[in-house]
């Protein structure tokens, strides 16, 4: 299987396992990906995803470039638009999502780590968006998602000139949120349970209205911002956590 998916313990583990081609992302992959996305998002029990490359050398080297020569310009456009409504499900999953960039991510690997809640580098790990080195632009989200994360122009820099980023300096402008140290998915693990225990809808919550502060003014903002905070203040989880504070005692959040 080119795209495996997995439970373990509170988290499910999504690896994309073609390493004879760095992971490349074929529109078969693509959809597979998709079809593992709609699984996560009616999984039982799990509080995060994380996302991985198979073997010790690339997270994902981008689309399969192979493929991509020779089609019809609307079959084109319909690849992009599979590839953007793939990685637009993974951003808006329920559930928060960590990528585990263990090797190169180049291209459509950036564009799958950016669609992602967060992002861990191994020390090795480089990323890129090379695009414009094959005459071509990023397609799966990358022009929009990339100036979001690190401003424009960082963004255009990178886009422009096509070059590597290595995790350092991934980590200085904030598209890695850090760099791991040892065992990457051990260190994925940890990271996202310092989020995971507190209530999956308040989190849901907080995920929402700060996904949405890029794409509205900020008295739209504000509102949902009112909304959401509202939202959160209904639920049980949000009584138990005032209650343990007043108590003096540790929460126990029910995830509702
Ligand atoms: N596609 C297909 N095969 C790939 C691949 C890719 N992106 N990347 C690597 N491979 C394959 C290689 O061809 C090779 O296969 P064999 O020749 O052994 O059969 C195998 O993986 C191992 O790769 P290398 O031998 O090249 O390994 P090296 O360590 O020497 O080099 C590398 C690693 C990551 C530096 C190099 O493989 C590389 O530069 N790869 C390409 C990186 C890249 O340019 N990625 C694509 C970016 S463009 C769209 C619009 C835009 C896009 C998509 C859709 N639509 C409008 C639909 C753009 C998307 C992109 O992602």
């Amino acid at each position: 299987m080119a795209v495996e998916l997995k439970k373990e313990g509170d988290f499910a583990v999504l690896t994309l396992n073609r390493p004879e081609a760095l992971n490349a992302l074929s529109f078969s992959i693509l959809r597979d990906i998709g079809r593992a996305l709609d699984e996560v998002a009616v999984m039982k029990d799990i509080r995060a995803l994380l996302v991985t490359g198979a073997g010790d050398k690339a997270f994902c080297a981008g689309a399969d470039i192979k493929e991509l020569r020779g089609r019809a310009l609307v079959d084109q456009k319909r690849g992009a638009e599979l590839g953007q409504s793939v990685f637009a499900r993974l951003h808006s999953l329920p559930v928060a999502s960590v990528a585990l960039v263990n090797g190169y991510a180049f291209g459509g690997g950036s564009e799958l780590a950016l669609a992602c809640t967060f992002r861990l580098a191994s020390p090795s790990a480089i990323f890129g968006l090379p695009e414009i080195k094959l005459g071509l632009i990023p397609g799966y989200g990358g022009t929009q998602r990339l100036p979001r994360l690190i401003g424009e122009g960082r963004a255009l820099e990178i886009i422009m000139t096509g070059r590597n980023v290595k995790a350092d300096e991934a980590e200085l402008i904030g598209l890695v949120n850090a760099i791991a140290e040892g065992d990457l998915m051990e260190v994925g693990r940890e990271f996202a349970g310092k989020f995971t225990r507190y209530s999956l809808p308040v989190l849901e919550c907080a995920r929402r209205a700060v996904q949405r502060a890029g794409d509205v003014t900020l008295d739209e903002g504000l509102r949902i911002e009112a909304d959401l905070s509202t939202l959160a203040f209904r639920t049980a989880d949000a009584e138990e956590g005032m209650a343990a504070f007043e108590e003096k005692r540790k929460a126990e959040f029910k995830d509702g």
